[in-house]
């Protein structure tokens, strides 16, 4: 079972007892749709019913970040990602991709791979340090905290805060709670931890209120996989041009990194690598070149 520590106690996202009820319910009863043939698109029937998850089960006092964070964002994933549209969609792609970014910038990472998969999740896969995995003073994985603790400040519910001065990495929790699935694999120290999620909730247990070995390797990174909910977005299926275009201006903005762009939803698929040790100067030397090529 799930090992509870401290304020984690009874609380619906890492009490085992309550997340291992709530899982093992149809996913449409945990959005309080009425049965889960009732496929209601874009999480209509889930704002019309609203929260009946676990009915009688949370006492009104009940106070979890993670679970109300979860619900926040599901609730408005507008606020956090801009919209349920195919913007918003691609935005988490660039949501995950930023924390690599921000690797790279520590110093600690060189490569990000950004890959479409052919079922429809995205992958991005980088060669940092990897998430630290160790115990967090809250007495829990410093991994589950990323994932689950809705970070404050975020950039479309406060314009205050849209400033370069580092407001990545915050997306991570938004991501996972809009995911119907989230793995996550930490190479690290030696080993390769794995974890796991569903529209945010955790579905692995923990040894000792730590992530499971699945392997040895000598690398070390981070890797994400994630299947956005087609409960809450209008359409699942990235947009590859928006998504590689954006990968290229980033690329341009970190002349030291190199990003690998893959789509496997293609018949052929498609591999772009985006390197531009020139920085911005290749940009503005690329758009006048694109310019000529239009007269
Ligand atoms: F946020 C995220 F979880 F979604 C995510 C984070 C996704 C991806 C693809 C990569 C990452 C990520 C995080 N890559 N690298 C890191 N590094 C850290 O979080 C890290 C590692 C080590 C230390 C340290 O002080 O030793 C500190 C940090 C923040």
């Amino acid at each position: 079972a799930v090992q509870l520590i401290g304020k984690h106690f009874n609380c619906p996202v890492f009490d085992s007892g309550r997340s291992l009820d709530l899982l093992s319910m149809p996913a449409a009863s945990q959005q309080g749709r009425f049965s889960h043939t009732d496929h209601g698109k874009s999480g209509r029937a889930f704002e019309k019913y609203k929260c009946r998850y676990l009915p009688g089960r949370l006492p009104p006092e009940h106070k979890c970040d993670h679970w109300a964070g979860r619900e926040a964002v599901r609730k408005r994933p507008g606020m956090y990602i801009g919209s349920v549209s195919t913007k918003g969609l691609n935005h988490l792609i660039y949501e995950i991709v930023d924390n690599s970014v921000d690797e790279h910038l520590a110093g600690y990472c060189d490569t990000i791979k950004v890959t479409l998969e052919a079922d429809g999740s995205a992958t991005v896969e980088d060669n940092g340090r990897g998430i630290p995995v160790g115990m967090h003073e809250k007495g829990i994985s410093a991994e589950r905290l990323v994932f689950t603790t809705l970070h404050a400040g975020g950039k479309f519910d406060n314009s205050a805060y849209k400033t370069s001065g580092g407001l990545h990495g915050v997306g991570s929790s938004v991501v996972n709670a809009l995911s119907t699935k989230l793995t996550v694999r930490v190479k690290s120290g030696g080993f390769i931890y794995e974890d796991r999620y569903e529209r945010g909730i955790p579905v692995m247990d923990l040894v000792d209120g730590l992530l499971p070995v699945v392997g040895k390797t000598r690398e070390t990174g981070t890797t994400i996989n994630f299947l956005p909910d087609d409960t809450i977005f209008d359409k699942t299926r990235f947009k590859e041009d928006d998504v590689k275009s954006r990968l290229h201006e980033t690329a341009y903005l970190t002349p030291k990194l190199t990003i690998i762009f893959e789509d496997k939803r293609k018949e052929e698929p498609e591999k772009v690598t985006y390197h531009e040790p020139e920085g911005i100067i290749g940009f503005i030397k690329d758009m006048n070149h694109s310019k000529e090529t239009v007269h």
